[in-house]
């Protein structure tokens, strides 16, 4: 039986003004049924596992260099994550294929020195508003995990979320139908190649505008394990009752 996870993606938002909404969201999550996650910019990470020490409310990074040291300057290692109290990380969003030019072959290298460090990597596949127009969509997510996936994946050490990148912060959200066959199809692919213990185990968030008032029927979509949310996680009072939904 999968854990439910619920995983909030902070991007690039929040000073230490912020920490304030990580206690509410402990406040009223004293025992969660569900995993919770949050992954707020690096320069609060410390913070928010000192905000959270004692709540049952994880923090993970954004991304993490494939390296463990050395003369990267501005990058963070998987190491120094966890050394600063996160529990996962958040490797291959689109806004960071985008913007920095990441290919499968660096997720990849990324997932693997994140799990040699003993974190989660939330790893993210999705397609484009083109792809999905052109009936690409599962071919380009088949490709995305076979090339962003490392072999040393277990239902421990990996999640797979499933972002649309036309559905990401455009209030957009695919049909449940369209999140049902692209989940079936991870879930199909992650069992072949890993055999079904692992392939059933590792959980599969959906992501892209999950808000409080479309969060039931997303989750009710079977091989929906949760969610990874942006905007709706800045704000416990938002994230809150997508919590509740799980
Ligand atoms: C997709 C998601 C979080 P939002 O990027 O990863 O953001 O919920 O704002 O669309």
């Amino acid at each position: 039986m999968r854990r439910k996870l619920a995983a909030g993606n902070w991007k690039m938002n929040g000073t230490g003004a912020a920490l304030s909404e990580l206690e509410a969201l402990a406040k009223g999550h004293p025992a969660p049924a569900v995993d919770i996650l949050i992954c707020p910019p690096a320069t609060l990470l410390n913070r928010a596992a000192q905000a959270l020490s004692g709540a049952s409310i994880a923090v993970g990074g954004q991304d993490c260099h494939a390296d463990a040291s050395g003369a990267h300057t501005g990058d963070i290692s998987a190491g120094m994550l966890k050394d600063a109290g996160a529990t996962a990380v958040i490797l291959g969003h689109s806004e960071r294929r985008e913007d920095h030019g990441e290919r499968n072959e660096d997720v990849r290298a990324k997932a693997r020195a994140a799990m040699d460090a003993g974190l989660t990597a939330v790893i993210c596949v999705g397609e484009s508003l083109a792809q999905r127009e052109a009936a690409n969509t599962l071919d380009i997510i088949g490709g995305q995990l076979s090339g962003s996936i490392p072999d040393q994946s277990t239902g421990e050490n990996l999640v797979v979320a499933y972002e649309p990148i036309w559905a990401i912060g455009t209030g957009k959200v695919p049909t449940l139908e369209q999140i049902g066959e692209v989940h079936d199809f991870i879930r199909a692919r992650l069992e072949r190649r890993f055999g079904a213990g692992v392939g059933r185990s590792v959980r599969l968030l959906y992501g892209g505008s999950v808000k409080p008032d479309n969060a039931a029927g997303i989750f009710g979509v079977p091989n929906v394990d949760g969610a990874l949310v942006g905007g709706a996680s800045l704000k416990a009072a938002d994230f809150a009752p997508i919590i509740a939904a799980l």
